[in-house]
């Protein structure tokens, strides 16, 4: 039986996926409610393909519950913040969770810590902990390290079909563990050492943080010029050996706004390239409402509370809100003392920030200036409904005429 420690974004779809894949999976977390919910047959999050995926696991015989189980394998799927002002990761969230497996597993077990760690967390925290309640690592207890690379929006394709890490002391480990993970996954498995399991999980994100800030550069350089951003990166594309990826209103989730700050945080003499894209990245939010202005200056509007944001979450068709670009810049606008922008996402029911609306078209009733923070399919497939708005659209989603862009 394989115990999964934690039942958010990766560990609920994980633990789904090997339990309708004939793995017997309980699956533990710390808050009851959560339990409860997937207890009474509800899933916690909007996910393509994951109602389905629970069914399946319920039919598969799942249990979910708030207690620890006796068994031969735990995976830690838990979150790994970073310290806001050392910038390094914050690994209480690990620290905890290994902590309680170590109250119930029994010599033999293996630890699978799935969660996204720096390199060297597991050696400095994780093998302490093992160690302090008396296990001999490699002996009583195997540690691996099998980082998730899945993204929100595709998830249940991306667990299936995408190649995967494996980290391990023991290859025969690291063996035993692929072939827990190829019950399900299509993908190549590669089997390497945990701290370099480690590395190339927070690499790859890294990559993809540091490639979207080269973007946003490039969409203030092509501002400041008045050349347009999109059509040269799309040209910049066709070059076979050229990939830049979109600029955008701000970076956010739980991943590729937080993981590079582990290796600055980890690094800081050797990070120069890193800092300053999150730093581009971060700046973003605020450049949105400098066009804001500058918009309003042009077309002589006057009122800020004719204003709305549209979007709420990180990105796109999904309701995950953590480090969005709209929160950050609601925050940054506070600091100017005015009155918050009005805001609307059809993926956020309850209400989170001030001039919440829950409803289109009372929302584009409300404002003249309406930009697009996140181009859910909702507006794309409402475009006809800003015909008459000025519109400041960050994210390429709309092809009206006239529009502006970042
Ligand atoms: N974004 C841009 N421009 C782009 C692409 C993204 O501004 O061209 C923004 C998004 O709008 C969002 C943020 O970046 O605010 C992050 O979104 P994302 O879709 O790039 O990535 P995540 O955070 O949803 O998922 C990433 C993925 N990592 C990589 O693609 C390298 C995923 O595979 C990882 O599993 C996930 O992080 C994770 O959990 O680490």
């Amino acid at each position: 039986m394989v115990n999964v420690i934690g039942l958010g974004y990766i560990g609920l779809p994980t633990a789904l996926m090997m339990a309708s894949h004939g793995v017997e999976i309980v699956g533990t977390d710390y808050n009851a409610e959560l339990v409860a919910t997937l207890n009474a047959g509800h899933t916690t999050f909007k996910e393509a393909g994951l109602d389905e995926l629970f069914r399946a696991a319920l039919d598969s015989g799942i249990k979910f519950t708030t207690e620890y189980q006796v068994t031969d394998t735990y995976i830690v799927s838990v979150p790994t913040p970073y310290d806001k002002f050392s910038k390094k990761i914050d690994a209480c969230y690990v620290n905890a969770a290994v902590k309680d497996v170590m109250k119930v597993c029994p010599k033999g077990a293996t630890v699978v810590i799935e969660s996204t760690v720096s390199p060297g967390t597991i050696d400095r925290f994780v093998r302490p902990i093992i160690e302090e309640n008396g296990f001999v690592i490699g002996k009583d207890i195997n540690l691996v390290h099998a980082p998730e690379r899945i993204i929100p929006g595709n998830m249940v394709y991306e667990l299936l079909h995408n190649n995967r890490t494996i980290g391990a002391d023991d290859p025969a480990i690291g063996e035993k563990v692929k072939k827990l993970y190829a019950s399900f996954c299509a993908g190549e498995i590669v089997v390497t050492d945990i701290k370099t399991a480690e590395m190339t999980k927070v690499v790859e994100n890294t990559f993809r943080a540091v490639n979207i800030a080269f973007a946003n550069e490039l969409a203030k350089i092509c501002r400041h010029d008045g050349m347009d951003v999109y059509e040269i990166i799309k040209i910049c594309n066709m070059h076979p050996r050229v990939n830049i990826l979109q600029p955008g209103p701000g970076v956010g989730g739980h991943c590729i706004s937080v993981d590079p700050w582990f290796l600055v945080g980890d690094y800081p003499a050797l990070t120069k390239v890193i800092w300053e894209s999150m730093k581009v990245n971060d700046s973003m939010p605020e450049f949105v409402l400098e066009r804001i202005h500058d918009i309003m200056k042009e077309k002589g509007m006057t009122d800020l509370t004719r204003v709305g944001l549209y979007g709420l979450t990180y990105k796109e068709n999904v309701d995950d809100y953590r480090e969005s670009p709209t929160l950050q810049l609601l925050e940054c606008q506070e600091k100017h003392l005015a009155e918050p922008l009005k805001v609307y996402d059809p993926f956020i029911k309850k209400d989170l920030v001030k001039n919440q609306y829950h409803d289109l078209d009372k929302f584009l009733a409300d404002v003249d200036l309406v930009v697009i923070m996140v181009g859910h399919n909702e507006i794309k497939e409402n475009m006809d409904k800003l015909v008459g708005k000025v519109v400041l659209d960050t994210r390429k989603a709309c092809s009206l005429p006239g529009i502006y862009r970042l």
